[in-house]
């Protein structure tokens, strides 16, 4: 499926294996390809580890990208540049070296086996909302509906942001990483 004109989706990155800040930015220059525009970015964060808390800290940012890509094939690609980052994974929810998760596929609510959209977890996370508010303070995240990773919500990402209860830490590292 073909969008035109390109549809905007959020991404969440995050890298807490090898060079952290170059995986970053590795993923920042093959987010740039046929069918995918970078548009924004947010400053890069260092945060505490969620779920799996015994892992080393991630660095984390949100890109704002504009794409033709159906949300499937987005991930696909995706995945795709994870592989081409180096992505080495052992453990699940462990320590990755780029992992690209999609948040938000314009307006859309769906739900796959391969894609949840928006991102289930994004509500509880800091180290989500927290980026994604620099660019998008006002966006509303579309309801996910029951069964699909918590209540329906319509907030915006800035009041979603003030109603957070997750106190894992969320510190900004780099201001611009990519101009
Ligand atoms: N990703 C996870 C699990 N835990 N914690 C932080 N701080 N940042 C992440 O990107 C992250 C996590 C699974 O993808
Ligand atoms: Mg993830
Ligand atoms: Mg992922």
């Amino acid at each position: 499926m073909k969008h035109n004109p390109p549809i905007i989706a959020y991404l969440l990155l995050g890298s807490n294996m090898g060079d952290r800040l170059e995986n970053l930015r590795r993923a920042f220059r093959l987010l740039c390809q046929e069918g995918i525009a970078l548009r924004r970015t947010s400053s890069v964060y260092e945060t505490e580890p969620v779920d799996n808390t015994n892992q080393g800290w991630f660095l984390n940012c949100v890109a704002e990208v504009g794409t033709t890509f159906g949300p499937l094939a987005l991930l696909k690609q995706l995945l795709q540049i994870e592989q081409d980052a180096g992505r080495v994974r052992t453990v699940r929810g462990g320590p990755r070296t780029l992992d690209i998760d999609i948040l938000l596929y314009g307006d859309a609510v769906l739900q796959s086996d391969e894609l949840t959209v928006p991102h289930p977890r994004m509500m509880e996370r800091r180290f989500v909302l927290e980026p994604l508010r620099e660019l998008a303070p006002q966006l509303a995240i579309p309801s996910t509906g029951p069964g699909a990773g918590g209540p329906g919500t319509g907030k915006t990402v800035e009041q979603a942001c003030a109603e957070l209860r997750d106190t894992a830490q969320v510190l900004l590292l780099i201001k611009t990483l990519c101009a």
